[in-house]
């Protein structure tokens, strides 16, 4: 049976991705950190939860960013204002980040310090629901952010993210007397698609729901790198 030229195209660059993505995680277990992959829709708020977990976390962990950006730095510079090291990768007309792009951005990293006393990498991926689902870049996690605001019908509409992540922050939380969502409706959605996964909602700006999400990100670097906190044993 033949397949479509189109469809043998997308095998391989997915295949080629794999290949890619799986080189990247050999580095990551060298170097004993943990490496999110942290994906939602454009303005979820993925680079707000970012600001505030980084500068929360920063006096335990040794962590650096890979941001992805379709054209700015605009990201990259707002969380380097927390005083953490941010490679922006610019990835021009694609709209995710794909394992070679990240491949590219550890080795700018790697000009700037040695990821072996890193133990949490953070890559921010391009704003998009759909593809960056699609490609892993070597993450030991997945994160996805769904806001209140884009209505509690998306985990259903767009499953791929959510059936993939092994975290859901539901965002924004301090909104929801604002809005015609109940929180129970969308855990529900989230759960009907990925039953499994961590459900936390958050607020970047209230600060509800940010310790259970350290909690379940401390209990991952544990799980990924079990030894003492490449920071602690420095300080
Ligand atoms: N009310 C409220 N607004 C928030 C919260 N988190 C982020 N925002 C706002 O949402 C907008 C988008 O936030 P970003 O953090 O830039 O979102 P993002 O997912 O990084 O956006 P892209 O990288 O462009 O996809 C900004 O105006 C934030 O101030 C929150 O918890 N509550
Ligand atoms: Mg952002």
């Amino acid at each position: 049976m033949h397949m479509p030229l189109e469809d043998t195209l997308g095998l391989n660059l997915l295949a080629a991705n794999q290949h890619q993505a799986e080189h990247n995680r050999e580095h990551f277990d060298a170097w004993e950190l943990l490496c999110l992959n942290v994906m939602s829709s454009p303005g979820a708020g993925k680079t707000s939860l970012l600001e505030r977990s980084l500068a929360a976390l920063a006096g335990e962990y040794a962590m650096a960013v890979l941001e992805g950006d379709m054209t700015t730095q605009l990201d990259a510079e707002r969380l380097e204002a927390v005083g953490v090291p941010v490679v922006p990768i610019t990835t021009g007309r694609s709209c995710h980040l794909d394992a070679a792009m990240v491949s590219g951005g550890l080795k700018l990293l790697r000009q700037r310090l040695d990821p072996a006393g890193l133990d949490i990498l953070w890559v921010e991926n391009v704003g998009n629901l759909v593809c960056p689902a699609e490609f892993e870049v070597g993450e030991h996690r997945k994160v996805a952010l769904l806001s209140v605001t884009e209505g509690d019908d998306k985990p259903l509409k767009y499953p791929v993210m959510f059936r993939e992540a092994h975290c859901v922050l539901i965002t924004k939380t301090d909104l929801l007397p604002h809005l015609p969502v109940q929180l129970e409706r969308i855990e529900a959605h989230i759960r009907q698609v990925n039953p499994r996964c961590a459900v936390i909602p958050v607020s970047a700006t209230s600060g509800e729901g940010i310790e259970a999400w350290h909690q379940w990100l401390k209990a991952q670097v544990a799980a990924i790198a079990p030894a003492a906190p490449a920071a602690l044993v420095r300080a």
